[in-house]
């Protein structure tokens, strides 16, 4: 008899769109083969856990009869590219999910290897030198992860991407992107020669160039990375290694064409705006808060019942958003009242009575599923918040948007050190306390306080709300304020974004 083995499947989403026929199916999965919930993820997709391993073929099979595939979900591929869940507002914003689709489909592994192995589709093994150009055999030393940013706003964390691209629209005109490599959160807790970095800024492409650049930098990356130690494999450590200008040079040499100067862009935030708002071609677009990206059905909280009732009738399609949270999307203003009824009969309309520092938490899975935790995060997420929103209301701070980001461990999932607040686990009930990250995802936080547990981490949050209350600066916010308050230690590596 064999133990009883259970998995987690992620799905691959570009963009995170899905239809609601789609998201049925999901649903239908998650009932029936996994633990009864969907999470969404901080890449846009979704994470079913508890998938037993009879389940595991039937499952993935059922996600590619609705259209949708796992393959290069994880892996030593580029993953899910995630976009600006910023709904189709104009058509230069359309223009760039397309690039989003074409990325994705474009640096997809080409093995047939998924197919024969989980969809039957007959030869087992071979083929991989003749199928993989761009991976080769040995495909990449590591992870590869693509971001598109639709400015104002960075709701994907683009400086937190291998390869962060900025889509430079004027006057509703997609011109082209800046690219931005080397962004990466992952560091293991005492070893300094790993550690977060934020993609820098090398230059401009224009849409046509877009590929070829992508290809250009994972071809680097394939042949340049660290195929000895693998934590200093991602294209973080291959850019410190080799220095920016070198890196550059070669990217050109290989794509053939000098990369334009960067140009002008300025982000606002890194969150998501919650409630309607209307696009430019009549459509509706509503953001539902989601704690931690999970989808239950718990007492007094039936919302994943509740997406599938709006799923049924839903003409639209939804959109997961990079911190956690879902859009019901492209709504037509007949259907508002309908949809606003599904969402408060099943209780999805939380997002009206948040806190600031509620509706920008973000944690990682970590216990029980997570086999890397050290801590807790997404259960520890629903304790925390109650005792952080009692401090913020004894200084008046109820209100003020603060970015919080919770991760079990240092892999950095939720990616805490752009958390103007944020906890990296150590071990059960203790955390790093790293402070001071903005609030567009440009800064990266530095450590006040390692391993300490909740009394300590509320008594230093404590201290430096009340000073916040009384010294802030009209506007400013709490990360900028705690850095021009000098209450940091110095940063070991660099923590703004470069631009060249
Ligand atoms: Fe992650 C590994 C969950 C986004 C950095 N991540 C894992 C694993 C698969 C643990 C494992 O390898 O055994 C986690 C599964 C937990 C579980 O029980 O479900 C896991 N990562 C997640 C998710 C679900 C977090 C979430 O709460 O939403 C996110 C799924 C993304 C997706 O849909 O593809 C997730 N992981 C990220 C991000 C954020 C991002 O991509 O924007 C990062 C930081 C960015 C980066 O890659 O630098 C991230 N995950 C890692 C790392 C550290 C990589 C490194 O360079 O050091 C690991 C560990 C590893 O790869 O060895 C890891
Ligand atoms: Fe697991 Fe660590 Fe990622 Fe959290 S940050 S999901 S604990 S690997």
């Amino acid at each position: 008899l064999e133990p009883a083995y259970q998995f987690m499947v992620r799905a691959r989403l570009a963009g995170g769109v899905l239809s609601p026929a789609q998201w049925l199916s999901f649903d239908h999965i998650a009932r029936t083969w996994a633990n009864g919930t969907l999470r969404i993820t901080t890449r846009q997709t979704f994470q079913l856990h508890g998938i037993l391993k009879r389940n595991l073929k039937r499952s993935i099979a059922a996600m590619n009869a609705a259209l949708v595939s796992t393959i290069a979900a994880c892996g030593d591929v580029n993953r899910n590219v995630v976009a600006s869940a910023n709904p189709v507002q104009t058509p230069a914003h359309r223009l760039a999910y397309r690039w989003t689709e074409r990325l994705s489909e474009h640096l997809k592994p080409k093995t047939r290897a998924y197919h024969e192995i989980w969809l039957d589709e007959q030869r087992v093994a071979g083929g991989e030198e003749e199928s993989e150009p761009l991976y080769g055999p040995t495909y990449l030393p590591r992870k590869f992860k693509i971001g598109i940013a639709v400015p104002p706003t960075n709701d994907v964390d683009v400086f937190a991407q291998d390869l962060g691209l900025i889509a430079i629209i004027e006057h509703g005109e997609l011109l082209g992107f800046n690219v931005a490599v080397g962004g990466g959160m992952g560091a293991s807790h005492g070893d300094p020669s790993t550690y977060p970095r934020l993609g820098s800024v090398i230059g401009f492409v224009v849409p046509e160039q877009l590929l070829r650049t992508a290809e250009g930098v994972i071809e680097v990356q394939r042949d340049q990375g660290d195929r000895k130690e693998r934590k200093h494999a991602r294209l973080k450590y291959t850019i410190d290694r080799l220095g920016l200008p070198a890196f550059k040079a070669e990217l050109e040499r290989r794509i053939g064409f000098s990369l334009q100067p960067s140009r002008a862009f300025r982000f606002d935030h890194n969150g998501d705006r919650y409630g309607w708002t209307e696009g430019d071609v009549g459509r509706w677009h509503l953001t539902l808060q989601i704690e931690s990206g999970r989808l239950a059905d718990l007492p007094g909280q039936p919302h994943l019942s509740g997406l599938r009732a709006i799923a049924e009738v839903h003409q639209g399609d939804f959109r997961l958003t990079c911190n956690q949270n879902l859009i019901v999307a492209n709504v037509p203003a007949t259907q508002r009242a309908q949809i606003d009824a599904l969402v408060a009969e099943h209780k999805l309309d939380g997002h009206r009575r948040l806190s600031g520092i509620r509706q920008h938490a973000v944690a990682c899975v970590a216990l029980p599923t997570c086999g890397l935790a050290m801590a807790e995060s997404e259960r520890y997420l629903p304790q925390l918040l109650p005792k952080l929103e009692a401090l913020l209301d004894r200084h008046g701070l109820r209100d003020e948007p603060i970015l919080l980001r919770l991760s079990g461990c240092p892999n950095g999932c939720s990616r805490p050190y752009l958390g103007e607040i944020a906890l990296i686990g150590r071990a059960i009930g203790r955390y790093d306390l790293r402070l001071g990250a903005d609030f567009a995802g440009r800064r990266l936080n530095r450590t006040l306080r390692e391993n300490v547990d909740e009394t300590e981490i509320l008594r230093e949050l404590d201290t430096l709300f009340a000073r916040y209350a009384s010294e802030r600066q009209e506007g400013e916010r709490f990360g900028d304020f705690l850095v021009r308050s000098d209450v940091l230690p110095a940063a070991r590596h660099a923590i703004d974004v470069e631009v060249f």
